[in-house]
């Protein structure tokens, strides 16, 4: 185990500071200025030609993605924000550790180059919101659900680039007894209905910490957008886009489990969600025209928070025979990158003028298929059904 970097000494101090300069449990305020009245809540533009606007979230629009390119920029990525993006100075910026899951509970505060100190690495993975796909719930299988009436465009490829949480948390002083984590975001507190129910924050057990959770501060090889998490936000690969809590303030370590309204009333069915299921999108306009050809060829994506992409169908007769698509990468679905997407297209011959659905199914390597129907709650969570793509062949 290493951590460089922070030696014994250093991190002694560090504690040491931290124990008398805060109170556990304490995320400042500072960051909230960026909620301030009539302020935008989104600070990147968003051109119409590739994002579609809700006010405090917008989506990629998929006719506009480019099936060269694996990654999404961060300026076409996906919002979704609670609030507004607050503005960070990250030369004061610190993430402060706490809890009765470390050996020392007060904890530490860790600036940035504290935390750059140790081991770097890189990951790319499908970054994706829990209610992408929502519409469709009710346009295609007429039930109500509420919140952002996403698409499907709440997704996106990132390569990440940061630090394990499991080599950080190790440094501080892990207790072995320590089950839970739980992450806020330095935004301002969220009101809902005349409610505050705080800082955005949700818990994940340790064992997500210790595996493949990340503190990362770079996207596609720059620096995080404001928009995004500026200057660090968490990264839990393959789980639900709240998981990952942006502008990341605090960390609390606990031995008993920690909960918050983000995993009880909210990103909950049946118990709180964590892996993202399979999806599948065609980089095609929803209604597209398409003049008649012998060969159409139609590109698309598809990806699974648990496991690569094992198989993609496509059916333009409305789910009576199916082909496979082609992978882009033959033998290598994704790729190459683990819980990254699979590009892939589909050669549709001789189509008769006329109105069609083109239906994409894919199946992950976990054995997971994309059903007919998705499973109805109604916070329009996961939608993970066939989504059936008018196109009009003329
Ligand atoms: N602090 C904070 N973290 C947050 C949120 C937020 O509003 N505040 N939104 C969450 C949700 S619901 C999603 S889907 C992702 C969106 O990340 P993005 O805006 O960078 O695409 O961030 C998550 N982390
Ligand atoms: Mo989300």
């Amino acid at each position: 185990m290493t951590s460089p970097g922070l030696n014994r000494r250093t991190f002694l101090t560090t504690a040491a500071l931290g124990a008398t300069a805060v109170g556990a449990g304490q995320v400042a305020d500072a960051a909230t200025a960026g909620a301030a009245a009539g302020a935008p809540a989104i600070l990147k533009p968003l051109p119409a030609e590739r994002l579609i606007d809700y006010g405090t979230n917008a989506e990629t629009r998929w006719d506009s993605v480019d099936p060269r390119r694996y990654l999404t920029p961060q300026a076409d990525l996906f919002v979704r924000n609670h609030t507004a993006t607050p503005k960070i100075d990250p030369a004061t910026y610190e993430l402060e550790i706490f809890g009765d899951g470390l050996r020392e509970p007060a904890g530490v505060r860790l600036g940035l180059e504290e935390l750059k100190t140790f081991r770097h690495v890189e990951t790319t993975s499908v970054h994706e919101c829990t209610g992408n796909g929502r519409s469709f719930f009710t346009t295609q299988q007429g039930q109500e659900v509420s919140g952002t009436q996403w698409t499907l465009g709440a997704v996106g490829a990132i390569r990440w680039k940061g630090v394990r949480l499991k080599d950080v948390l190790t440094a501080v002083g892990l207790r072995h007894d320590a089950v839970s984590v739980q992450a806020t975001g330095l935004d301002a507190s969220y009101v809902d209905k005349g409610v505050d129910h705080g800082h955005v924050r949700r818990p994940f057990l340790i064992e997500k910490a210790l595996d493949d959770a990340l503190l990362v501060w770079g996207a596609n090889g720059e620096a995080l957008l404001p928009d995004h998490g500026f200057p660090l936000r968490l990264l839990l690969p393959g789980w639900i886009g709240i998981a990952s809590i942006k502008w990341l303030g605090s960390l609390e370590v606990s031995t008993s489990v920690l909960s918050s309204p983000w995993d009880t009333t909210w990103y909950n069915v049946d118990g709180p969600l964590t892996v993202n299921p399979v999806r599948s999108a065609l980089e095609l306009e929803w209604n597209a025209k398409i003049p008649a050809r012998d060969r159409i060829v139609l590109s698309g994506r598809s990806w699974s928070g648990a496991a690569p992409i094992a198989r993609v169908e496509v059916s333009t007769d409305g789910g009576e025979t199916w082909v496979r698509a082609t992978p882009h990468a033959p033998g290598r679905p994704t790729g190459g990158h683990g819980l990254g997407w699979a590009q892939w297209d589909f050669t549709w011959r001789d189509p008769e003028p006329g109105a069609y659905e083109i239906l994409v199914r894919a199946t992950d390597r976990a054995g997971r298929t994309q059903p007919d129907v998705a499973a109805h709650n109604p916070g329009g969570y996961f939608f993970d059904a066939v989504v059936r793509h008018p196109v009009t062949v003329v």
